[in-house]
């Protein structure tokens, strides 16, 4: 086999954001630009000589290209073996989870999660190490050093393999093993839930869900644990079939974006139970009957419940939440004496937490959920966890949580995004609110308390990320925080998350956008929203 060696030229736009490298199809299918990116990895991170790395994506347009090409420059490195998913599909907790299992030096997943694929969609490289989660920065960096001074990469001059059948077969030094994408990940599940339990409530003729896997990496997931194993009837998962560009859909979960699902759960269909997973797998957004369940209520109400999963009955020490992500979980961490954690956006920074030991469950506002069992956020784990609760208390999600509320109280929570804002006008913004750190005392109503940067020092490893948001704390307790999308492929997206704390019993139910729309409305006011980012309304509200 002969190894071919390409001369190149840097792209100076490979910089990878909050989780892996996010591109239009059309930039990543550029001459050279996805193999230059793949060399800079090789040589940012040295050692791939000899070991095993796990390879897979959520299916979307130029997957299939992308893993032929890294096949043969991964075997022009002489990587000892290549775990591929089937057809090349894994979720991202699935690769996580094998990268571990196999002991893999590192994983490449082919996403770009929840952005919409097609040919006209994004494309997304993350890269994994050995711990099963992405990148640290220190390593990003590197690999982003590597890509501004490429001058050649090397290819195995090979035909294209075969990755529609499970087995095993060589291309130079480097084994190819094709494994069932669905497999190591359900013993992963059941080491860790009651399967007998939750067979109980899914198969049971008085109890209805269903998952939509919106067309992304989890429909064979989905179909395979809860209508094989579970038993729930067929037609329980939605959007079973994994399609290059989501059905022309945006993968995902949320009140916008899962909307069929969302308009079912709030039909009178007598649907108990509503999930779903974004394109990659690793979001997921629970629903019960008439009740949408936000995210941060989510990790907050999973970690109050941990006794009732056996698994985690007395081994939770930690907990984590990303900074954005509202302070719900703190309320539970300080009841259960827990220790608890707050990090910039983005899974990478949990990954040293877990490492270090100091926290089993984290989670993000942007509908990310997981464990320290993986180093990905998980949508099938958390959706089976809510599964559990209700399989061993017998109550609807809304008891849950409402019951939830009432003990702890509730903090009305959401985000505002204002997607591909011109750049210049985003960066502006975001320089004139640093200008008025110590100027606006009030917004509207509320009296500020303070308003400054945010920046985080991480408590495992003493990393320092800086400028990770900007946030907003008033006097009542309220909360608003501003920072900049590191995951969008053109413009830029400002997301302002808002928050309100409400302990008293008879305002437990209202409205989060009626609660939340004075805050909005007297922050819009004083920094005079709309003007500086030539926006008038946000794209998405979640
Ligand atoms: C967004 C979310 C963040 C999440 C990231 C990756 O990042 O806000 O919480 O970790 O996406 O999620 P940003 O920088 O655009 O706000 V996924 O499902 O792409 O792996
Ligand atoms: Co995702």
């Amino acid at each position: 086999m002969e190894i071919k060696t390409i001369v190149t030229t840097p792209f100076q736009d490979q910089k990878t954001g909050t989780a892996g490298l996010r591109k239009k199809v059309s930039v990543f299918s550029q001459e050279n630009y996805l193999e230059n990116f793949i060399q800079s990895i090789f040589n940012a991170v040295p050692g791939f000589q000899g070991k095993t790395i796990v390879l897979g994506g959520d299916g979307r347009y130029y997957n299939a290209h992308a893993i032929q090409v890294i096949v043969k420059m991964a075997a022009a490195q002489k990587v000892g073996r290549i775990i591929i998913g089937q057809n090349g599909l894994f979720s991202t907790p699935a690769a996580s989870n094998l990268i571990i299992k196999r002991k893999a030096f590192g994983g490449f997943i082919l996403s770009a999660s929840h952005n919409p694929g097609g040919k006209n969609g994004d494309f997304g490289i993350k890269f994994d190490l050995s711990n099963g989660g992405g990148a640290p920065e220190a390593v990003t960096d590197r690999i982003y050093e590597e890509t501004k001074k490429i001058t050649s990469y090397q290819i195995a001059d090979t035909p294209d393999i075969d990755i529609s059948q499970i087995g095993e077969f060589s291309v130079g030094e480097t084994v190819i093993e094709i494994v069932d994408s669905v497999k190591d990940y359900v013993e992963f599940v059941k080491g860790i839930f009651d399967f007998d339990a939750l067979k109980g409530l899914v198969s049971s003729e008085n109890f209805k869900m269903r998952y939509d896997a919106m067309n992304g990496s989890t429909g064979p997931y989905a179909v395979r644990i809860f209508e094989e194993i579970l038993g729930a009837p067929k037609g329980t998962v939605l959007r079973g079939t994994p399609m290059e560009d989501f059905g022309g859909g945006h993968p995902d979960p949320n009140l916008t974006y899962a909307k069929e699902l969302v308009d079912l759960m709030y039909s009178d269909e007598g649907i108990d139970f509503g999930c779903a997973a974004d394109g990659d797998g690793d979001r997921n957004m629970i629903l019960g009957n008439h009740f949408f369940v936000t995210p941060s209520d989510s990790l907050a109400v999973i970690t109050a419940n941990y006794e009732k999963v056996p698994y985690y009955k007395g081994k939770v020490k930690g907990v984590a939440r990303s900074m954005p992500t509202s302070r719900a979980l703190d309320d539970v961490t300080a009841a259960l004496g827990l220790k608890a954690y707050e990090t910039p956006t983005g899974w990478k920074y949990f990954g040293s937490l877990m490492d270090a030991g100091l926290i089993s469950f984290c989670g993000e506002e942007s509908f990310g959920t997981g464990c320290s069992d993986l180093r990905e956020k998980d949508g099938i784990w958390a959706i089976l966890y809510w599964l559990s609760i209700l399989a061993a208390t017998g109550k609807t999600v809304q008891e849950v949580v409402q019951e939830h509320w009432r003990r702890y109280g509730r903090h009305y929570y959401l985000r505002y995004d204002y997607e591909t804002l011109e750049t210049e006008d985003a960066l502006n913004f975001m320089d004139y609110l640093r200008s008025q750190f110590g100027k606006i005392t009030r917004m509207g109503e509320e009296t500020v308390k303070s308003f400054e940067e945010w920046n985080y020092t991480d408590p495992a490893t003493g990393e320092v990320a800086l400028k990770q948001g900007i946030i907003v704390l008033f006097e009542s307790g309220s909360r608003i925080v501003f920072r900049l999308s590191g995951t969008g492929s053109s413009g830029k997206t400002l997301r302002i998350y808002l928050e309100k704390y409400e302990k008293e019993s008879s305002r437990l139910n209202k409205e989060p956008t009626e609660v939340i729309k004075p805050l909005f409305e007297g922050m819009a006011k004083a920094v005079s929203l709309s003007d500086r980012i030539n926006r008038e309304y946000p794209t998405v509200i979640t």
